[in-house]
């Protein structure tokens, strides 16, 4: 069991100490079990009702009756505690325990991540599972705890797609100078760069906002977050590009993880696998329901010829991110997505 000093300095994230552990502080004789109530704070970029949060919600529920309410989760959503780059920075730095966020930010913190964000180079979702539950996206999250995170698994954001409030998009000419939002990361930017529209990054929870005041008139991300956040009401076209794979890996504090007694991380991991689980399988309804609850919006299909000439772009993207986190992992990821 966790000495009375650690127990403490875990109050920052709200552990109850049971009326017993107090009274044996204070030398008095105590009869109930002694188990500390630990409350992990959660957060996301995302909705109330997006898949992401609707796990949090299942994770919530499942630990608090698996571990008869010692550890419980505080979930907060829409950015409320910050941009997913913010988000990260806390838990690094022991404010946050619990989030997942894109990917895309966190190439900020280990390059490694960018090699996922080479447009058109996941062609369907068993190449994205194969590489994300396979030894390449294991490493990945294992090489987080180099900078203070641990990585507990591959949530799915989903294929990313291009929407704009101008024209139908069919090809690179149509979105020519268009002033385009990106996530926070460099290989993004060079990508919508290289494809002529006129890139800038902006933290997801203004991205609404920017839209509304025409900041931006084209932004690109999953079509069941497009309907989530109701894009719909400031974008009107989308046209299905399947252009980049975002997956939100799910992070947590390692000194939070490390602090759980032995019996409940286990109990905490077989949680986390369920709402991977879980997770996953609502995601990938998700964009279909949202396309058949957005009438109003006008989805493009593209032929394999139009979808070609966006992909035939991406060459000098391939090199960059070579260059600069080396090619092995783009090469691994490439032929296991082609295997
Ligand atoms: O949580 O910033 C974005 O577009 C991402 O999809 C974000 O991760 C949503």
């Amino acid at each position: 069991m966790q000495s009375f000093a650690t127990l403490t300095g875990h109050l920052a994230r709200k552990t109850f100490l049971a009326p017993g552990l107090i009274a044996l502080a204070f030398g008095l004789t105590v009869s109930a079990p002694i188990s500390a109530q630990t409350v992990l704070k959660a957060a996301h970029s995302s909705s109330t009702t997006s898949t992401g949060h609707q796990a949090l919600e299942f994770m919530a529920k499942e630990l608090k009756e698996k571990t008869d309410g010692r550890i419980t989760l505080q979930i907060f959503p829409s950015s409320q505690l910050g941009s997913e780059r913010e988000q990260i920075e806390s838990i690094q730095l022991g404010n946050l325990d619990l989030s997942f966020v894109s990917s895309a930010v966190l190439g900020a913190f280990n390059q490694d991540f960018f090699a996922l964000d080479i447009p058109f180079m996941f062609k369907d979702r068993e190449g994205v599972y194969r590489v994300l539950d396979g030894a390449i996206g294991t490493q990945l999250l294992a090489s987080l705890d180099q900078v203070g995170i641990k990585g507990l698994a591959y949530w799915e954001n989903g294929f990313r797609q291009l929407t704009n409030n101008v024209r139908p998009i069919r090809s690179p000419k149509d979105l020519e100078g268009m002033k385009m939002r990106t996530m926070e990361n460099e290989v993004h930017i060079a990508a919508w760069k290289a494809e002529g529209a006129n890139p800038a990054p902006l933290a997801f929870g203004e991205l609404f906002t920017a839209l509304q005041q025409g900041t931006f008139d084209a932004q690109e991300g999953p079509i069941n977050l497009f309907y989530d956040m109701k894009f719909y009401e400031v974008q009107k076209y989308i046209t299905r590009t399947n252009h980049v794979y975002s997956p939100w890996p799910l992070l947590i504090n390692p000194d939070v993880y490390n602090g759980f007694s032995d019996q409940d991380r286990a109990i905490f991991d077989q949680v986390v696998k369920d709402a991977t689980s879980y997770q996953r399988q609502l995601a990938q309804q998700a964009d279909e329901k949202a396309v058949a609850a957005m009438p109003q919006v006008q989805i493009i299909d593209l032929t394999p010829e139009e979808h070609a000439a966006f992909a035939d772009r991406m060459g000098p993207i391939y090199d960059t991110v070579k260059k600069k986190i080396g090619s092995e992992v783009v090469d691994a990821i490439v032929a296991e997505v082609n295997r």
